[in-house]
């Protein structure tokens, strides 16, 4: 039986090292916890077992739940409903049904291994039932729950069918953690208008207990990061990039993704080309490396996205290129962390333009790489990194003409005021790592 459990879609193994595993795998190491998650295999349920001091108590699914409950509910009516709906969010019952069954499989997992009166910390939107699935089977239990992705404002909640049921489960957490204050003020306004509580600040009364929302922006292991950053052989690597990618062009643009239409990819690139067409930018001077994640392929509007991107790379290419050097480097391809810390440190110019994204730790993980305090960061302000990174260009994603007024003001700025801007975006991302994330986490729910 352990003291402090993860509960998450995802086990910590295999899915490569990640902020979330390399904050929460120490703690659940040093209070003899457990994390339960699905190994990312369908129809595949090892026996439980150890991994790195941690007991890990894998969650089956089948290949209809992967269907259904993650392919379908979460990521094509959660994931979209809860990102402004920039794409149609779609409904469907049979999903609704099979998201409620592996939400309960993951409670009982739980309630199977957590200890007396252990802590509990349920991670994101695959896991909104689980909180008040886990409360009403083991109400000893101190139960946590934190929202990686944005809370969306109550009008577009009141669309998602059943809405008051994800209500109620996340009000079985005694903390309920988002990106941003207002997230946690939508949250509140909807526990109102659903069941008619009367919520005070930060805290509401349900059920004879006492709910507290608030926001805890994530962050990102900043030791890593400049780790990577320090070691010679990536920054060998970097110059080598700057070279094969940039040649002697002065300027190297560069994007790093998952491919997902949250991400704003395909408005970043139509910025590009209208900059190249106008003049404002010539094929001689500047490159723009896209790196794009590979991410949920079996979901259609994540192949139109792809084949969209795709047909603009081809035309700018075309229309912009030479023989032997092309404006837009397209990498569809995931990368080692040292890979990606070797293309932030070759990048004059980052550009993070989602139109909707819970954080943006890519944007972090720029600042924290540029410990030569070199760069600029353009940041879409509908990011939650946009709140604590005010001193990066930002931008209106949904504007192709602000767009390109941040690039440009990135590129006219003197290296004075860059050096400066990244220095205090540096100090703000050092000083909130993804430890002190957890931490402050686990320090309220108690
Ligand atoms: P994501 O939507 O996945 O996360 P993000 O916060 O940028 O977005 O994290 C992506 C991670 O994947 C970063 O660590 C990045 O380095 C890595 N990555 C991206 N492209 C890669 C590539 N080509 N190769 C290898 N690695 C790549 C969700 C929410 C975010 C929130 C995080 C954490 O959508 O808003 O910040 O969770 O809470």
């Amino acid at each position: 039986m352990n003291q402090f459990v993860v509960v998450a879609n995802r086990l910590p193994v295999d899915a490569g090292p990640g902020g979330l595993v390399s904050a929460l795998q120490p703690i659940a190491r040093s209070s003899g916890g457990a994390w339960v998650g699905w190994t990312g295999n369908p129809d595949e349920r090892p026996e439980p077992f150890e991994h790195e001091g941690v007991h890990i108590q894998p969650v089956e699914l089948t290949g209809e739940d992967v269907d259904h409950y993650y392919e379908g509910q979460s990521n094509s009516t959660i994931w979209p409903l809860f990102h402004d709906a920039v794409e149609p969010p779609v409904h469907r019952r049979a999903w609704r049904v099979a998201y409620e069954a592996v939400n309960r499989r993951f409670a009982e997992a739980t309630a199977s291994v957590a200890a007396e009166g252990a802590t509990v910390w349920v991670h994101d939107y695959q896991l909104l039932l689980v909180p008040g699935m886990l409360r009403r089977a083991r109400p000893d239990l101190r139960i946590g729950f934190f929202l990686h992705i944005p809370f969306p404002p109550v009008e577009l909640f009141m669309q998602l069918p059943r809405r008051t049921e994800f209500v109620r489960g996340l009000l079985g957490a005694d903390l309920v953690g988002f990106q941003q204050p207002l997230a946690a003020q939508n949250f509140m306004r909807l526990t109102t208008q659903l069941l008619g509580l009367h919520p005070q600040g930060e805290r509401v009364a349900y059920e004879g207990r006492t709910v507290t929302a608030r926001a805890f922006p994530i962050s990102i292991d900043v030791a890593e990061i400049e780790g990577l950053a320090a070691d010679p052989e990536v920054q060998r690597d970097a110059a080598q990039l700057r070279k094969d990618l940039g040649g002697d062009r002065r300027l190297l643009l560069l994007g790093v993704d998952r491919l997902d239409y949250t991400k704003g990819i395909d408005q970043r690139i139509e910025a590009y080309g209208e900059l190249l067409a106008d003049g404002t930018i010539s094929n001689d001077e500047a490159v723009l490396v896209q790196v794009a994640t590979p991410s949920r392929m079996r979901v259609a509007q994540y192949q139109q996205l792809r084949e969209r991107v795709e047909r603009e790379v081809g035309r700018i290419n075309g229309e912009f290129g030479d023989v032997g050097r092309v404006p837009l480097h397209y990498l569809f391809q995931s990368r080692t962390r040292a890979e990606l810390v070797a293309l932030y440190l070759a990048a004059d110019i980052m550009l993070v333009t989602p139109l909707r994204d819970g954080m943006n730790l890519v944007a972090k993980e720029y600042v924290a790489a540029r410990r030569d305090e070199g760069g600029a960061l353009v940041l879409s302000e509908f990011t939650g990194a946009a709140s604590e990174l005010d001193d990066a260009f930002l931008v209106n994603p949904y504007d192709v003409d602000d767009l390109k007024r941040g690039i440009v003001a990135a590129i006219a700025t003197g290296p004075e005021e860059l050096t400066a801007r990244m220095r205090r975006m540096r100090e703000r991302v050092r000083a909130h790592d993804v430890d002190r994330w957890a931490r402050d986490f686990l320090d309220v729910l108690g």
